[in-house]
């Protein structure tokens, strides 16, 4: 799916602003819409719940409404007119003038409907949004189902299920570990094209010698049939030269002395695809680089590569999970600043925006699914979730959305599922999604799942990835404290990893630092214990020929749901929520600037 993009025949209105905003209950929309009363006001794109001092935002369960009026100008006549939600979480239904025009699952990737004829040019319309806040057993991520998980038999002195159900108002229950924001996260634009218009554009890339050798495909869509050969293509470098030429809906084109796209500190060049179809026009910018596993390497150009970095969250005060390109524009100069390379959109696809910055800057991502908390820690079988078909459609939409960039160079399919308890169910489900993801990138660029940690001989899955991805808190969750304990145990377990001949890299390790406290024995949640825990388990992956990257968890505190295990949110960021630098922050810069992106143990 394109990005939005005005240009010479094409024009983009944005929607965002102050919208109209209640909240709902669990009842489907189509029986409340319209018969709004006592509409309060909220800033469009953000998540609602952290902007009004309100529990019932805070914590809210089910459906809200937003609702604007538009007006598409009288210019616009004579143009295909669509409107598009970047994300809508964790469901949308879309009404105009008070009729149902679109629907979507999932919270965090596009989708767009077409109005050409439901609002004509010169009139104005109603726009209404319902957005569902809901996680269960058939939602990514996954939420817990029944409101009353935590009453029972092992909750001494609290009613039981049955009782509490009386009483207890629903909640969300996340099976994950990020506050569960809702809305309207992302902008919401009217854009136009042509009445025959480009539809999608594909650019894969790839090095032949100094050549540079582009598989291009447009797909186009429209009014008058046959017209593919009205497709033209050319390339530009950044100074605006032509450097390719082609005509028809797909072929191959080739840039003689090709400039690379190198992550950073190498210059992540871009080119230009510039995309002609009758009336219509479109310009894709893409990098020309490549990227394999081989043996236990990461290649990108044929060169090994080692990840240094984070898992991230798009999360911030007020905006919670909303779009903030500020935000966005310093988390990257911090990256630089950190010596990182690279971060993995954990647990979710982010913002278009952020990996366009990435694409421009030179940082490598890892773009995973919303796939987090297929999980039930052995008490049931999560495979007999009813989640496959949603799993499928949320891999076809990033893939679908991200494939032009340069900056992805591994897809997640999700994060930390059950692979012990259930291990041939555990294969039988990620293999085959593992098929479909490959079938599905037309680059083919690698895949992977990032296991959680368990017993490890266990897991048949895990080792069959493209790179063994592990999520590991030795000296945290368990062995707390004990780091020459949690050493061990890291390192009778790399040993495992190395017997597989696959490339290995840890995607998450950490421990919680509360900005401020300090300690000359350091302890747990002191800033010193924070670094100590780093120092220790660096070491034990510094040996290793085959471990080609680490990444931290996290890259800055964040919101999460409260609980006894949370003060304020996850403390494992190597900066505070407000990206100010603990000392692992200054730990891992100088680590970092003395690590080079590629090879990294030559
Ligand atoms: C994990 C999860 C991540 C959590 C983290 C933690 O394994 O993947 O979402 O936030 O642990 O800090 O507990």
């Amino acid at each position: 799916m394109l990005y939005p993009r005005s240009n010479e025949v094409r024009t983009v209105m944005d929607l965002s602003g102050i919208w109209d905003f209640c909240l709902g209950d669990e009842r489907d929309p189509g029986e409340h819409c319209g018969t709004f009363a006592d509409m309060e006001r909220v800033a469009v794109p953000a998540s609602y719940n952290d902007q009004k001092e309100d529990p019932a935002y805070r914590g809210h369960y089910g459906w809200v409404y937003y609702r604007r009026r538009f007006t598409v100008p009288a210019c616009l006549q004579g143009q295909r007119r669509v409107l598009r939600f970047d994300a809508v979480t964790h469901q949308a239904k879309v009404y105009l003038n008070g009729s149902l025009v679109a629907e979507h699952k999932g919270g965090f990737l596009p989708f767009e409907v077409e109005i050409t004829e439901l609002v004509p040019a010169g009139t104005s319309a109603e726009l209404v949004v319902a957005a569902d806040d809901r996680v269960s057993h058939s939602t990514l991520p996954v939420g817990n189902e029944g409101s009353t998980a935590f009453f029972g038999s092992d909750n001494p002195g609290v009613p039981s299920v049955e009782a509490a159900k009386r009483w207890r108002r629903p909640q969300n229950l996340p099976n994950f570990d990020f506050f569960n924001y809702g809305g309207i996260s992302r902008p919401v634009r009217l854009y136009t094209t042509p009445k025959d218009y480009i539809k999608d554009i594909t650019l894969v890339p790839a090095v032949d010698g100094t050549t540079g050798i582009v598989d291009y495909h447009v797909e186009t869509a429209g009014e008058t049939a046959d017209v593919a050969e009205k497709v033209k293509i050319c390339i530009l470098d950044q100074e605006g030269r032509v450097v390719a030429e082609g005509e028809g809906p797909s072929g191959e084109l080739t840039i003689p002395e090709a400039r690379l796209w190198w992550p950073w500190p190498g210059t992540p060049y871009l080119y230009t695809a510039r995309v002609t179809y009758g009336k219509d026009s479109y310009e894709q910018s893409f990098g020309v680089r490549t990227v394999r596993v081989e043996g236990t390497d990461f290649l990108i150009n044929g060169k090994p590569f080692y990840f240094k970095g984070f898992g991230k969250h798009e999360d911030s005060a007020f905006h919670g999970r909303g779009l903030d390109l500020c935000l966005d524009m310093k988390d990257v100069n911090l990256i630089h600043w950190l010596n990182a390379n690279s971060f993995r959109t954990s647990h979710y696809p982010y913002a278009e925006e952020m990996y366009d910055l990435c694409d421009q800057e030179g940082i490598v991502v890892i773009d995973e699914t919303p796939a987090v908390g297929i999980n039930a820690g052995g008490n049931e079988d999560p495979y007999q979730y009813p989640l496959r078909e949603h799993h499928e459609q949320v891999l076809r939409e990033m893939i679908a959305r991200d494939k032009n960039h340069p900056c992805v160079v591994m897809w997640s399919m999700g994060n930390e599922p059950d692979t012990e308890h259930y291990p041939q169910a555990a294969y039988d489900y990620w293999t085959s999604l593992y098929e479909l993801t490959h079938e599905l990138d037309p680059a083919d660029r690698p895949v992977t799942f990032v296991c959680c940690q368990n017993d490890y001989e266990k897991d048949i899955v895990t080792r069959t990835m493209d790179v063994v991805c592990i999520n590991r808190y030795y000296g945290w969750y368990n062995l707390s404290g004990d780091l020459d304990a949690a050493c061990y145990g890291l390192e009778q377990e790399l040993d495992h990893w190395e017997k597989q001949g696959k490339p290995v890299m840890i995607t998450e390790y950490g421990a919680d630092a509360i900005a401020g406290i300090h300690q000359c024995v350091p302890e747990m949640f002191s800033e010193e214990f924070q670094v100590e825990f780093y120092k220790r388990q660096n070491a034990c992956f510094d040996k290793r020929p085959f471990f080609i990257g680490e990444h931290v968890w996290n890259f800055a505190d964040f919101a999460t749901v409260q609980g006894c295990m949370r003060a304020d949110g996850n403390k494992k960021g190597l900066l505070t929520r407000d990206r100010r630098p603990k000392l692992a922050a200054h730990h891992f810069r100088e680590r970092w600037g003395k690590i080079p992106s590629f090879g990294y143990k030559r």
